[in-house]
């Protein structure tokens, strides 16, 4: 299947513009009022038709839906480094009444429940906290490719733009549920944003981790994307950084932190994101699984980037191909490249290792030995042994697709 939607650029004057808007209003989103007519892609599956749409702060993305805003990043964008520019980065929401203006002033974090001294930090006392941490992690939904799914599932039909790697600054989570002090009853913590539902059936996005996790040192409150502030979209102006775990998880405009002496139930936790409980967190297409988990880590994923579907190939000389790969954090290995479908594989050269939650770039040199179709394929290794299966696994929400994605090309 095809990895990269076909994109129609849009008009560069335009995008000035709207990126000197987006600048203009840093701290505050308004609906977008402009689009340029016929901007669109076509991702590789049916009905992946889908218009092209620049929100302040962002350059033209995907857009899947209006209310609340859901973009994708076009998968070129991963083709021009392992970092994905905020103003590139994908847009997820589940409820509509999204900030579009937060004051830095006035916002709180609020710390509360079973801890010894509940706060109440602004963002100044959050930064006077210690000295800030900065980590390289890749965030992506849990739907990420979902579109692929065969047979198809409900959902938001996403192709491979949902995810994007980014430096992240800000503080331990530890650092401040430890100045809360939890209490040893403590079992889970919850976290809640500024995004509310707009009518009162929904239920409010609530995500929770378990204690230790959230005490893992790990987990972070960010405010600093790729050393700006977090764009509006992406959660100004504080975040939840999970590093190896689904972006349902990294709870964006978190103001509430709730320490609880329970499991939390709340419909986000539970019906929504769950996976099957077994081994492959899969099922037979269509069956219903008899029990479920909470989603949690990535599994391992590699993409060939430089390559698009359907690309001519000089036959009889090397041409330089590229991806990236990542998983949960266990450290890659070792990413593999074939030309002939999957039935021989070659090593590649790995580049520069910003940190084990993060995109790596991997390399080869692909030389056609004749004229004609060829399938390139990448597979990516972990120190713990996994990779990625040939064939597609499947489950009801379309969740965790790390299936060795093929493109095609011809040698001429
Ligand atoms: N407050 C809030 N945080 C949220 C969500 C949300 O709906 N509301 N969606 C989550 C989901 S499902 C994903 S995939 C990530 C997406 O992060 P991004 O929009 O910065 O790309 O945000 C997460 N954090
Ligand atoms: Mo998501």
């Amino acid at each position: 299947m095809n990895p990269t939607p076909k994109i129609h650029p849009t008009d560069p004057d335009r995008r000035r513009f709207l990126k000197a808007a987006g600048l203009l209003t840093a701290a505050s989103v308004a609906w977008p009022r402009l689009r340029a007519a016929g901007d669109s892609v076509t991702l590789p599956f049916d009905n992946g038709l889908r218009d092209l749409v620049a929100y302040p702060g962002k350059r033209p993305l995907i857009r899947h839906t209006t209310r609340p805003p859901q973009l994708e990043t076009p998968f070129a964008v991963f083709n021009e480094g392992v970092v994905t520019p905020n103003d590139a980065f994908f847009v997820r929401y589940h409820l509509a009444d999204i900030p579009t203006r937060i004051d830095p002033a006035t916002y709180r974090l609020n710390v509360k429940g079973a801890v010894s001294t509940p706060l109440a930090l602004s963002l100044a006392d959050l930064k006077a906290l210690g000295d800030p941490v900065e980590i390289v992690a890749v965030n992506q939904c849990s739907g990420n490719s979902r579109g692929f799914s065969t047979p198809r599932v409900l959902g938001g039909q996403l192709g491979h733009g949902a995810m994007g790697n980014a430096k992240w600054t800000g503080l331990p989570l530890k650092r401040v549920l430890e100045k809360a002090g939890v209490a040893a009853s403590a079992k889970q913590v919850t976290f809640d944003g500024l995004d509310k539902p707009v009518v009162p059936a929904t239920p409010d996005y609530v995500k929770a981790l378990d204690v230790d996790q959230a005490l893992d040192g790990e987990v972070m409150l960010a405010w600093g994307m790729n050393g700006e502030d977090l764009p509006m979209l992406n959660g100004y102006p504080l975040r939840l950084v999970v590093p190896g775990y689904y972006g349902t998880y990294w709870v964006k405009h978190v103001s509430e932190i709730t320490v609880i002496d329970s499991v939390f139930t709340g419909f986000w936790m539970a019906p929504a994101y769950r996976l099957p409980d077994n081994a492959t967190h899969s099922v037979a297409p269509g069956e219903t699984p008899k029990k479920t988990a909470p989603i949690a880590r990535f599994t391992i994923r590699s993409f060939i980037t430089s390559v698009t579907d359907g690309a001519k190939l000089p036959a009889g000389r090397a041409t330089v191909v590229r991806g990236i790969a990542f998983d949960s954090g266990q450290g890659l290995s070792e990413v593999q490249f074939s030309a002939d479908g999957g039935r021989t594989w070659g090593g590649t050269q790995l580049g520069r290792d910003l940190g084990r939650y993060s995109f790596r770039e991997w390399t080869t040199a692909f030389t056609p030995p004749r004229a004609g179709a060829f399938e390139l394929m990448a597979r990516a290794f972990n120190r713990n042994g996994e990779t990625q299966p040939l064939e597609s696994l499947w489950n009801p929400s379309g969740y965790l697709r790390n299936v060795v994605e093929k493109v095609h090309v011809t040698a001429v």
